[in-house]
């Protein structure tokens, strides 16, 4: 018999995240405005500075979905497991006043990062920081709940045990899985419940009341989102007050995002009766994101202290104070080296048989870009900022619930529970980031016939 092929994963994960674009962009048009837009600029920057509109760019996105349960978050990972995204990094978003936490499904290794890096930032309601009668509604409406299709799990069954999909199984698998995350507009709790877990808190309502995981977001990746921000503006897109994150730097860093701000959406309540009640729901949006270097925990704590006082300047002194704050943070590739602030790739420069001649076993990452053997380019940071996430979220919420400025806190994160919820340990970022660094390094003083740089 001819042996069975499988879908590759990556392949699978664009399949995934075509529909996945396609789909959003029905739902919510103004998508499609941000894609064209974004996509005009990245050619633009792109002929006109050093960037090579890769593959990859085209089909960058990151996207964020809200869960209920640990059974809800088990099976949204295995369904990710076969395209290829695994759980990386705890958030703890209690500290912004959520009841939730999160992780942050992706690609781990590079060469998947470079055929798609798709992300879906995605929590799980944390029902213990509720108040006793709304955690009650709340898992009520989620016990009755189930977001996944039967012939979805089957797939994924499936999937598990052959340990891959065939081509006609992985065509259903995406057409079910996307369906898990569409868009409906009849909600699955009375308007009685809406109004009590929205009361409570906003997000409490989208996350239980609705019968799939709706996507509230997807994220395209530009490469000056200050034009693409100003272009948002000419396009009358109602984009919020200030970019999130670093302000513009010679070397990016960390993650830059703006957003359109959430619009109201036409909803219905089922009634006894059978009739159902118009309503409006406030949850889904459009945000754009340009991405930089990867931070060691040196340069993330560095990072933090930064943006605290930025924050803090900012409500003194407003914007220009907020930047002037990251002139404490330096801006020059071998500075942010020589300091350990920034994770890099590094490549030998010059022909292959002669640079043993020029390197000695003494040699540094420092002597050798000095000597120029060797040249360094900053690894891209491919996850999210629970802070900015914050700032996105309480923009979003639609009534003020929170003010800008310095979060109101709740206890305090628990990354076990999230894990136990998960079912499987999250992966550390930072790890990934440092093992790519150290890979590369070994190549270099392999071919600088070096025992280690
Ligand atoms: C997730 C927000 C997090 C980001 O870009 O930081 C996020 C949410 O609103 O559910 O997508
Ligand atoms: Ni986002």
């Amino acid at each position: 018999p001819v042996p069975t092929t499988y879908c590759d994963k990556d392949e699978l994960r664009t399949s995934f995240a075509l529909a996945m674009s396609t789909m959003y962009q029905h739902e919510v048009p103004a998508y499609g405005t941000l894609i064209d837009l974004v996509r005009e600029v990245n050619d633009e920057v792109a002929t006109s500075e050093t960037f090579s509109i890769t593959e990859r760019l085209h089909l960058e996105r990151h996207g964020a979905i809200r869960l209920g349960t640990a059974h809800e978050l088990q099976t949204v990972r295995r369904i990710f497991a076969l395209i290829g995204l695994y759980p990386v990094d705890y958030y703890d978003l209690s500290v912004a006043g959520l009841p939730m936490h999160a992780t942050a499904f992706r690609p781990v290794n590079a060469v998947a990062l470079g055929k798609n890096p798709f992300r879906v930032f995605t929590t799980l309601l944390r029902p213990e920081l509720l108040s006793a009668e709304t955690r009650e509604v709340a898992l009520k409406l989620l016990r009755q709940r189930q977001i996944f299709s039967r012939k979805l799990l089957e797939l994924i069954e499936i999937g598990e045990s052959q340990g891959g999909l065939t081509a006609a199984q992985g065509e259903i698998f995406v057409l079910e899985a996307i369906r898990t995350f569409r868009w409906q507009t009849v909600a699955g709790a009375s308007r009685e419940e809406y109004q009590m877990l929205k009361t409570e808190h906003p997000i409490l309502a989208d996350i239980v009341c609705f019968n799939t995981a709706h996507i509230n977001h997807l994220t395209p990746r530009v490469l000056d989102i200050g034009l693409a921000e100003h272009r948002m503006k000419a396009a009358e897109l109602n984009v919020k007050s200030s970019i999130e994150g670093p302000p513009a730097r010679k070397i990016p860093i960390l993650l830059r995002q703006t957003s359109f701000l959430a619009f109201e959406e036409d909803i219905e309540f089922p009634t006894d009766n059978g009739e159902l009640i118009a309503a409006s729901h406030t949850a889904r949006f459009g945000e754009i994101e340009e991405r930089g270097a990867a931070l060691t925990s040196k340069g993330r704590s560095l990072y933090d202290e930064v943006l605290a006082k930025g924050i803090e300047a900012r409500g003194i002194g407003g914007n220009q104070g907020y930047s002037s704050a990251f002139k404490a943070f330096p801006d020059q590739l071998d500075e942010l080296l020589a300091q350990g602030l920034i994770f890099c790739t590094f490549k030998v420069v010059g022909s292959a048989d002669t640079p043993g001649s020029v390197a000695r076993g003494s040699d540094t990452v420092t002597s050798l870009m000095a000597k120029g053997k060797l040249i360094a380019s900053p690894i891209t940071y491919e996850d999210f900022l629970p802070f900015s996430a914050a700032g996105i979220f309480r923009s979003n919420l639609g009534d003020g619930h929170h003010q800008d400025g310095m979060p109101v806190s709740l206890p305090a994160g628990n990354q076990a529970s999230l894990e136990q919820a998960l079912g499987c340990s999250v992966l550390s970022s930072e790890k990934l980031y440092a093992a790519e660094q150290a890979k590369s390094l070994e190549d270099c003083a392999r071919r600088l016939g070096l025992q280690e740089i």
